[in-house]
């Protein structure tokens, strides 16, 4: 691939309800997206950083800084690529922004797979041809609205209800989905809101037969997530302290958790998700793909990562119009028995609507590389 041309758009899409969390609200989902041109063929990727730094240190706006003025010049300078897991090391001079490296590999890996003519996942070497849907359900205001969007989405198929948590909603709302929900597979995520000091509330939640705890400590800790494994019962899920592959392997060794949570944004691209995915295989740790409320490119990317083998839990991938009522991408990812259909077309399988990507677009730039 000789790489031609580098585009980078802001967009901003609202959701369909707001999302609340441990670290706050979003009403509107702001994305960077990315293409790359080579022999007259696009891909696309998505960048997942924040509009604030909340959930991690970066934004949409660091992303887009880094991306023009570090990673550019980066790609001006090779233009070549054989195949799309060599960019992680043309990019390592560029410590961090994991994020905006990880979206500018999701388009080369789009543009690798379209220029093949094949689905992204058999390049992957994924083994499934749908990926069971669960759904992450944010912070309501009262317990009988939560209970109604969970009767809500179990209606629709979903095959697994995350619940986000923070202090002072936790054990309340756990205690009212497992009372009406029975067996329902639930598991809770607590972006990083409590201390080793909550531990009495954490050993409540025990109770309730979780599929996991997720991320409940500090988001760069590890001996504390090791500490907590220790005295619960059910697994612990990292999210955000698994930022490479070189993290997983320490937190397995630690055992601070027993389950993780891959992002491809997160971990800084598609190679490292893999790499995470081999690390995975070998000790027998089960896997599931999280969710950033990505639009259809990247929520693509994670229906083909989430093919492989070693990803055996329902994901945080979920239809789109559980988030947006208009997609910039083309065609919607609907339910279907509980699963996600994986896109069968070529790349990602999913096409951009330039309408609808202009009509939401804030910012765009195009640079010839
Ligand atoms: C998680 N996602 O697993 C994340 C966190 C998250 C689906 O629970 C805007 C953009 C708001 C990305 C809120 C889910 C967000 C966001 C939460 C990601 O921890
Ligand atoms: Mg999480």
């Amino acid at each position: 691939m000789r790489l031609e041309r580098l585009s980078l758009f802001l967009v901003e899409l609202p959701l369909v309800a707001p999302f609340a969390t441990s670290f706050g609200e979003e009403r509107t989902k702001q994305a960077p997206l990315v293409s790359l041109t080579a022999d007259g063929v696009m891909g696309w990727g998505e960048c997942v950083a924040g509009s604030g730094p909340w959930y991690s240190w970066e934004t949409v706006e660091t992303a887009r800084y880094v991306i023009s003025e570090h990673i550019r010049p980066l790609l001006s300078s090779r233009k070549v690529f054989e195949h799309p897991s060599e960019l992680p090391a043309a990019l390592a001079p560029i410590r961090g922004h994991g994020m905006a490296k990880a979206a500018v590999e999701a388009a080369l890996w789009d543009l690798y797979a379209r220029l093949q003519r094949k689905p992204l996942y058999q390049l992957l070497g994924g083994v499934r041809e749908a990926v069971p849907a669960g759904v992450s359900v944010g912070i309501q205001p009262d317990i009988p609205s939560l209970l109604a969007a969970v009767e809500g989405y179990l209606a629709e198929g979903y095959q697994r209800i995350k619940l986000k948590i923070k202090p002072g909603w936790d054990v309340e709302p756990l205690r009212a989905v497992r009372e009406r929900f029975p067996d329902v597979l639930l598991s809770a995520d607590a972006n990083a809101a409590y201390t080793l000091a909550d531990l009495p509330t954490l050993r409540e939640l025990d109770r309730f037969g979780l599929l996991m705890l997720e991320q409940p400590l500090h988001f760069e800790d590890l001996l504390e997530h090791a500490q907590l494994a220790r005295e619960l019962a059910t697994p612990i899920c990292l999210d955000e302290s698994i930022t490479s592959a070189r993290r997983a392997r320490e937190a397995l060794a630690l055992g601070a958790c027993r389950i993780i949570n891959v992002k491809p944004g997160r971990v800084g691209g598609l190679t490292e998700a893999l790499e995470i995915h081999a690390l995975a295989l070998e000790r027998g740790i089960p896997l599931w793909c999280g969710g950033m409320l990505e639009t259809g490119i990247g929520r693509a990317l994670n229906v083909h990562l989430a093919t492989l083998p070693g990803f055996t839990l329902p994901h945080d991938i979920s239809a789109t119009k559980r988030y947006f009522r208009e997609d910039i991408a083309d065609p919607p990812f609907e339910l279907r028995d509980g699963h996600l259909p994986v896109p069968q077309r070529p790349g990602l399988g999913v096409e951009i609507n330039w309408d609808r990507l202009l009509r939401s677009a804030t910012w765009s730039r195009t640079w010839k590389l």
